[in-house]
């Protein structure tokens, strides 16, 4: 069937199907959930789309407008409207301490790393205060895009005392597993999240329109013996994470 058959009024739109501009965004839903209109297929014109289904411009208009706040349609300059990549979404447990590496590799996603910044640095304020570092210690910091099959999901900037990674450069895939190596493998994390919206350099590198929505997190981390291990500053994909917390009733 082709999209303008599977737009055809008969049998979908409805004086009891409720606003119209409602019936005919719950069609279009269909036919990208069926695949009539496929992911990176345009959609008809609007004017084409009034004309099949006898409304209104303004009524398809409406209905468009609500799919592209839906993220389902992505409209681009001068070209019309496209059915947008669905992103694939992850659930990161928020009572386990895992790492990137494994939370992927448990999805049977291989991860990537695009480095934006590995050494030894001279502390901010911000690291001084969060690693308990003393004048005259450096810091080791690394920054990475980082992505799962194949995609951006993150941008991950940690920072670590000198002792604990003495060197950065030798952090190829997993920073986790490289601790754990040396028994600095942190075992408790404090984690702060909150919503942002990407500033354009930011969504850039995460391939998102500037201002989508995301996520930021900051994750200290301890050594069982209650040092700081790590403070990471992390910006996630608001459209690709769900974060899942388990709660229980207290005694
Ligand atoms: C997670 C942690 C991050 C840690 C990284 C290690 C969050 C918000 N952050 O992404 O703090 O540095 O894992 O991953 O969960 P890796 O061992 O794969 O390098």
């Amino acid at each position: 069937m082709d999209v303008a058959e599977f737009l055809r009024p008969e049998g979908w739109l409805g004086r009891s199907g409720g606003p119209r501009y409602v019936q005919l965004r719950r069609r279009l839903e269909e036919g990208i959930e069926g695949g009539i209109l496929a992911p990176n297929s345009s959609l008809p014109p609007e004017r084409e789309i009034a004309e099949i289904t006898e409304l209104s411009r303004v009524t398809v208009r409406k209905a468009i407008q609500e799919l592209v706040r839906e993220g389902a349609i992505e409209q681009r300059q001068g070209s019309g409207s496209f059915v947008r990549e669905p992103v694939m979404r992850v659930e990161q447990s928020l009572s386990h301490l895992t790492s990137f590496t494994e939370d992927m590799r448990g999805r049977g996603l291989e991860t990537t790393s695009k480095w934006l910044e590995r050494g030894i640095f001279i502390p901010s304020s911000e690291e001084i205060a969060a690693l308990g570092l003393s004048a005259g210690d450096q810091v080791s910091r690394i920054y990475r895009l980082r992505e799962a099959g194949g995609r951006p999901m993150a941008l991950e900037r940690a920072s670590l005392p000198m002792d604990i990674l003495p060197n950065p450069i030798e952090v190829t895939t997993s920073l986790y597993e490289l601790l754990d190596q040396s028994g600095n493998r942190p075992v408790r994390a404090v984690q702060k999240i909150s919503a942002i919206n990407l500033e354009p350099a930011e969504a850039d590198l995460l391939g998102v329109a500037e201002g989508t929505a995301g996520l930021r997190i900051q994750r200290t981390s301890y050594l069982n013996t209650g040092r700081v291990a790590e403070l990471t500053r992390s910006i996630y994909r608001g459209d690709a994470y769900d974060f899942v917390a388990e709660l229980r009733l207290s005694n």
